[in-house]
């Protein structure tokens, strides 16, 4: 009988503890859908009710969602770390092609300008009758080209009074008169030599400055190359401190012709390490010191305040001989804006305009120098090592207007 009724207890306790597990294992499955919420104000659904199982599942559902969340948190930062790309790899030293004709060599590179602007205003010379429309097309030609609408105005001007006086006209005869025009607009008496040599000390320093990604970083590397294929030698300055890849940049246009980079830590002060690239040049006794500065966006006050400093420390040392600033040629009328914003900073006394190579604007050298009243010394015309060039105005326009 005793046996009977401890049997009997024994099933009641594994069997009300198998129940149990099956509600526990129940209760701690799957989320609770969302509690229908029927709109019942004395009993608000929303609120699960008190004990423990209502908790348990509810810690379940935002451990849950925050594991489905962690891979997405931490993924940029894997899918950031291999890119480091290196620009160039670094081979044994070059010899840089010489810089004399460069522009000349590149001139194809202008082609699209060339169609856009040169070709397009010849044709339009061209016609039987030049009437009032074929004037405004040809004002409309300029202006895309970004020659800026002063300079248009004054070079319709020019040749509506010339072709006047011409009467009939030859193609051969409207070239020239064309190419005359817009040589008088770019300017031939300007000096457009980088200044590189002040009289009497060691080294020239050269500053290079502009927004991000208008490409000083290569302009200063390009020419570095134009300096060394001229004989002289290098030291590089590294003052863009806001990511490490700049330096690197640098360091590696440099490596490529033999000049030393000097850098500081990441994130470090830029007008320390433009003053100990100039300190470093003066020692090891270099021609020049070219300067590259970080990119930034002409609207931080804060940041252009920075560039002033560089400039103030650097010239410790001595006044730089040059501030280079460089523009990005598609950007057309936004780069106006950007050059005004930087010659408030520091006194730019030469631009570069850049990426020549794509874009139909070359009127944007005309607009530019009228803007800051300061010559276009250098034109980059592609992304090679040796694609930049000294401008050249002759070669330019005729490269505009083509043979
Ligand atoms: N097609 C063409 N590309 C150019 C030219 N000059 C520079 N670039 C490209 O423009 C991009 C930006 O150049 P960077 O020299 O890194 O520009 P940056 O001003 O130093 O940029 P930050 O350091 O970010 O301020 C690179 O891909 C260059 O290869 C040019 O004349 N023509
Ligand atoms: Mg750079």
């Amino acid at each position: 009988m005793e046996t009977i009724i401890l049997a009997v207890v024994i099933a009641v306790v594994v069997l009300g503890a198998l129940g149990g597990l099956v509600v526990g294992s129940r209760r701690r499955r799957p989320l609770p859908p969302p509690p229908p919420s029927p709109p019942d104000i004395t009993a608000p659904p929303a609120e699960p009710h008190v004990g423990e199982e209502a908790e348990t599942p509810r810690e379940e559902t935002r451990r849950t969602i925050e594991e489905v969340d962690l891979p997405d948190a931490s993924s940029p930062v894997v899918v950031e770390e291999p890119p480091v790309v290196e620009e160039i790899p670094a081979p044994a030293i070059e010899v840089p092609e010489p810089t004399a004709g460069r522009l000349v060599r590149l001139r194809a590179r202008l082609s699209r300008s060339q169609n856009a602007l040169g070709k397009g205003l010849l044709t339009l010379l061209s016609r039987e009758h030049l009437d009032e429309d074929t004037w405004e097309e040809v004002e409309d030609t300029l202006l895309t080209a970004d020659v800026g609408v002063q300079p248009t105005q004054e070079l319709v001007e020019r040749l509506r009074e010339r072709v006047r006086v011409l009467g009939t006209r030859t193609p051969a005869e409207l070239r020239t008169l064309l190419r005359e025009e817009l040589l008088t607009l770019v300017g031939t008496d300007v000096d457009r030599t980088v200044r590189t040599e002040p009289d009497g000390r060691k080294p020239g320093i050269v500053m290079v400055v502009g927004v991000n990604g208008t490409g000083k970083t290569t302009t200063t590397g390009k020419l570095a190359r134009v300096l060394v294929a001229d004989g002289r030698t290098v030291v590089l300055g590294a003052a863009d401190t806001f990511r490490a890849a700049a330096a690197d940049q640098l360091q590696t246009w440099g490596e490529r012709v033999g000049a030393h980079t000097v850098r500081g830590p990441e994130a470090g002060d830029p007008a320390s390490v433009a003053f100990d690239a100039v300190k470093e040049g003066k020692e090891m006794g270099v021609d020049v010191v070219l300067i590259d500065t970080a990119g930034r966006l002409h609207t931080k006050t804060g940041l252009m305040d920075e560039l002033g400093k560089v400039k103030r420390v650097v010239e410790k040392h001595a006044p730089l001989d040059e501030v280079l600033l460089v523009l990005d040629a598609t950007t057309g009328q936004n780069g106006l804006v950007q050059a005004r914003v930087f010659a408030e900073v520091v006194d730019i006394s030469g631009i570069v305009l850049t990426k020549l190579d794509g874009t139909a604007k070359g009127g944007i050298v005309v607009a530019v120098q009228r803007e800051l009243g300061v010559p276009v010394k250098l034109i980059g015309l592609g992304e090679g090592a040796d694609d930049l060039a000294p401008f050249e105005p002759e070669a330019f326009v005729d490269a505009l207007i083509g043979d």
